[in-house]
Formats: C-alpha cells, sequence, structure tokens
C-alpha cells in the first residue's frame, strides 16, 4: 500500500512509534487522536521517560525497555530522529515490509501549507530563528518548528492558507523523508558532524540535500556559493536555484557588494541594506542573515521588512548568548557549539583574550581544525566530559599546555574557567561537542552554565 493511502486509512489501523522523546510522543498522540492502534516503544523503561501519563490517557500502548515482539501486524512505523535506522528493530520492520517514516514526513503528509525549511551543519537554529522574525515583522501567521525543539506534526492541520511552516531540518529528520517537499528550501553549509551515523561526508550531504527532493521549477534551492561542498549541489536540482553569498556576487541571489547586501532576481538588482546593519555578528551570521533574508525575498516579503528585521534580531540562546559581564570578564554561553567547526565560528567572533571550555559527549570528530583559532585568541581551555583526553591529545601535539582537566565535573569546569580569567577576558562554553555525555540536551548544558556564571562570577 502507498503511504497516502496508509495515512488516509488510520482509524483503527496499527502503527508503531519509535522512541518516546519529543518527536516520539507527539507522532504517538496525533496518530492515536487519528482512531490508530498506536504502540509507541522506547529502549528506556519508564522511570527514565516523560510524559507517559497524557499517552496512556490517550489510548497508546506502550513498549518500554525492549522492541515489540511482533511487528508483522503493524502497517507504519514512525520513527525518531534520534534512533538510527540501523537498529535491529529497524531490520525487524524492513523484512515485515513495514514502511518507515519520521514525524517530519507525517507533518507534511497532513499540512497544507508551504514549507520554508533550512538545514546545514551550523547556523540552522540562527536562520530559522531569523526568518521566523522576518515573517513576523511582515504580520505573516507562521508555525516555527523541527529540530529547533518543537514537533510540527500536531500544528500543521490547523493552520490557516496563507500560514507559512518555518522549519529547521537536520540530516536525521531528512533521512526519513519520503514525499517531503519545501517551497522554499535552503542548505547553509556542510562540515563533518554526525558521521558516526552517516558514515561518510557524501552521505551526510546526499541527505541534507533531500530538503530539495521533489521540488519544481516553481520551488526555491537557496544554497551557500562560497561552500564549495554546498554548491557542488545546485548542478542537479529540480526546483529553482538562488545562491547566498558573502564573498562573491551571484547571478542570482543576495550577495554583499562593498559593505551593501544586494538582492538580484529575474535580472532585477535592489539594495537591501549596509551589511553592518545587521545586529547578529560575525561572518557565519551574516551568511545567516542573508539565507534568511533570502529566503523571505521569495516567498515576497518585501525588503524594508527584511531591513528591519534583521536590523533587530538579537540572536537565540545558547548559541553566542552573552551571558554577562563580571568583573570585567565576560561570560558567553554557546551551548549549541556541539561541533568543531560551529566552536570555529564562535572563536571567530571573540575579541578578547579567551578561557575556552571543551569537550562532552563523543562523536568522533577532529579537534584539529581548532587550533589555528586556539592559538590565536584562547588564553586558557578547561577540559570537560567523554572527549577531553581525545582533545587533550590534539592539544599535547600542537604543543598547546595552557589546559586543565575538569573529568566528569561541570561545575568544577566553569569554577576553573572563572579562576582562570582576568578583567578584560571572555569566558566562552563552547564545547565542539554534543551534551549527552553529562546532560540531557544542550539547553541543558547552557542553563546549567548560565546559573553557575551568575553564582560565581
Ligand atoms: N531511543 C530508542 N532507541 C534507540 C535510540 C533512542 O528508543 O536506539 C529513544 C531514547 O531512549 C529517547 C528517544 O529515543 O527516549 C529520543 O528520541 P530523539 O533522540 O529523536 O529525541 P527527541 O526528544 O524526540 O528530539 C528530536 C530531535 N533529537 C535528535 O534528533 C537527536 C530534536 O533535535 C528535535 O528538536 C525534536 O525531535 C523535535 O523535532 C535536537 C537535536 O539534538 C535539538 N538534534 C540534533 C542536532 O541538532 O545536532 C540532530
Amino acid at each position: 500500500m502507498v503511504l497516502k493511502d496508509i495515512l488516509a486509512n488510520l482509524a483503527g489501523a496499527r502503527v508503531l512509534v519509535i522512541g518516546a522523546g519529543l518527536s516520539g510522543r507527539e507522532a504517538a498522540l496525533f496518530l492515536a487522536a487519528k482512531g490508530a492502534k498506536t504502540t509507541l516503544t522506547d529502549s528506556k523503561s519508564a522511570d527514565r521517560l516523560e510524559g507517559l501519563d497524557e499517552l496512556s490517557a490517550a489510548g497508546v500502548k506502550l513498549c518500554l525497555g525492549g522492541d515489540p515482539e511482533s511487528v508483522e501486524d503493524f502497517v507504519l512505523a514512525v520513527i525518531s530522529p534520534g534512533v538510527p535506522l540501523t537498529i535491529p528493530l529497524v531490520g525487524r520492520l524492513n523484512e515485515a515490509n513495514v514502511p518507515l517514516i519520521g514525524e517530519l514526513e507525517l507533518a507534511y503528509q497532513f499540512s497544507h501549507n508551504r514549507f520554508l525549511a533550512i538545514t546545514g551543519t551550523n547556523g540552522k537554529t540562527t536562520t530559522t530563528s531569523l526568518l521566523e522574525h522576518i515573517m513576523c515583522k511582515a504580520e505573516r501567521v507562521n508555525l516555527v518548528g523541527g529540530n529547533i525543539g518543537a514537533a510540527l506534526v500536531n500544528s500543521v492541520e490547523a493552520l490557516p492558507p496563507e500560514a507559512v511552516i518555518v522549519a529547521e531540518l537536520s540530516s536525521f529528520q531528512l533521512e526519513t523523508a519520503v514525499d517531503y517537499r519545501s517551497h522554499v528550501g535552503a542548505f547553509l553549509n556542510l562540515t563533518p558532524d554526525h558521521l558516526y551515523r552517516h558514515g561518510t561526508m557524501q552521505v551526510y550531504g546526499d541527505t541534507k540535500a533531500k530538503i530539495f527532493a521533489h521540488q519544481t521549477k516553481d520551488d526555491f534551492a537557496v544554497l551557500n556559493f562560497d561552500d564549495e561542498l554546498v554548491r557542488a549541489y545546485a548542478a542537479d536540482l529540480p526546483g529553482t536555484v538562488v545562491f547566498f553569498s558573502r564573498k562573491a556576487e551571484v547571478e542570482q541571489g543576495m550577495f554583499v557588494r562593498g559593505g551593501q547586501i544586494i538582492w538580484r532576481f529575474d535580472g532585477v538588482e535592489q539594495e537591501v541594506m549596509p551589511a553592518a546593519e545587521i545586529m547578529i555578528k560575525g561572518p557565519h551570521n551574516l551568511e545567516n542573515a542573508l539565507a534568511a533574508a533570502a529566503m523571505a525575498a521569495l516567498d515576497g516579503v518585501d525588503l524594508p521588512v527584511i531591513r528591519a528585521a534583521l536590523a533587530d534580531f538579537a540572536g537565540v540562546e545558547h548559541r553566542q548568548e552573552p551571558v554577562g559581564e563580571f568583573g570585567g570578564v565576560l561570560y558567553v554561553n554557546d551551548s549549541k557549539g556541539t561541533n568543531p567547526d560551529s566552536t570555529v565560528m564562535a572563536l571567530l567572533a571573540c575579541e578578547r583574550p579567551t578561557v575556552l571550555i571543551l569537550g562532552g559527549y563523543s562523536k568522533g570528530s577532529d579537534f584539529r581544525p581548532l587550533l589555528p583559532l586556539i592559538a590565536e585568541k584562547v588564553k586558557h581551555i578547561v577540559l570537560v566530559g567523554e572527549t577531553s583526553d581525545v582533545i587533550a591529545k590534539t592539544l599535547d601535539e600542537a604543543g598547546f599546555t595552557a589546559y586543565q582537566h575538569a573529568g566528569m565535573d561541570f561545575a568544577e569546569c566553569v569554577r576553573l574557567a572563572v579562576a582562570a580569567a582576568k578583567p578584560g577576558d571572555e569566558v566562552l562554553l563552547s564545547p565542539a561537542c554534543a551534551s549527552w555525555d553529562m546532560f540531557k540536551s544542550f539547553e541543558e548544558r547552557g542553563e546549567v552554565f548560565k546559573r553557575l556564571v551568575s553564582e560565581l562570577a
């Protein structure tokens, strides 16, 4: 049976949802509300999960701490983005020919509105939030969700016809997309991340490029001209290609010339604003702003509205977020810096001698790309979490000795960073690693950092 037929006949159908985090819980509630006999499974036991009462009350059957015994009766499975497709349960579902989708595809199938979607290794959340900000300023109804921390599925059906869906999409979400189509899709950049899951950069990039699948010439593929790996995808896309660039004057797209942001589309050139007027700083934030501006322009937002929004968007929590200045030391929370490239970008924006907090959950990253900026800007490093030893080895090999270990003690790590900073310095939490060795999420890590800073500094 094709997916559309299955989804049109959910009442009474047996469906399985894998993973009882945010995405899985929302998918299960949605399917149960459609009358499906819904089973939700998770490798964790009940005492380690949240929101189970609401699920039980909605009639969702829970299968926790292990997999369902038989899978043959399910007509559909919906898998959470964080669950790898290599787990044995997925193998069993494939053998039994049970179609497998993610919550993004489920939301897409029930949506009536156009998707403006953003993917890339870094800058997704900032660009998504900025696009939302532009849409609000343009007084357009919009729904924001996806990897940004909000499932879409329970909100899409009730949207008015004129609304747009602004979605942050990860490679994990795009991996299980089937018919999903973005009206405007943007691919910001591609650097190594999540390779423990995708294996190679080619697979990782191709998975992200699924954001452009099923587009027609009336849809737009927005690509970073300055990122060679991203630009290469332009050659073979079904949608209309539009670039953004801070280095080159692109034939069609948003670019910078002599400090002015220019929008060139269908042979017409218009000035948007001076780049210096953008409130969020740093070269990567200029790229994020160019991407969001291009997306908004393609969806028909007037350029003066885009200009006003770019000029007063202050940024995103946990992303180079200034926590405050105490005793002459500036504290910055970049907990969302979960890969080396992201930390490189945070360091590029540093204007003071920096005490850097590095380390966390291991994704098998290579930390050498950090070394030139560490040599240039960092006076001291505090290492924390699972990856401490690997990072220490990289620092040793480069001859950088000004570092300390805080083990698995995050409070100790903040204490050491505070002690190492002198007036005029910056303390930057930008760990270059995910948070999952010590925290539930990067948000929790950022919150704890901010609390500790306010207590200690
Ligand atoms: N689980 C299993 N079996 C497994 C692995 C996991 O049952 O083999 C269970 C876990 O025990 C847990 C659940 O799956 O209970 C977690 O599912 P999940 O990891 O998909 O997390 P959710 O809470 O559903 O959040 C997901 C996204 N998480 C990931 O992709 C890891 C959220 O992105 C997203 O905001 C949310 O859906 C709503 O769409 C977060 C993220 O870290 C921000 N994304 C990664 C990133 O940005 O780097 C990709």
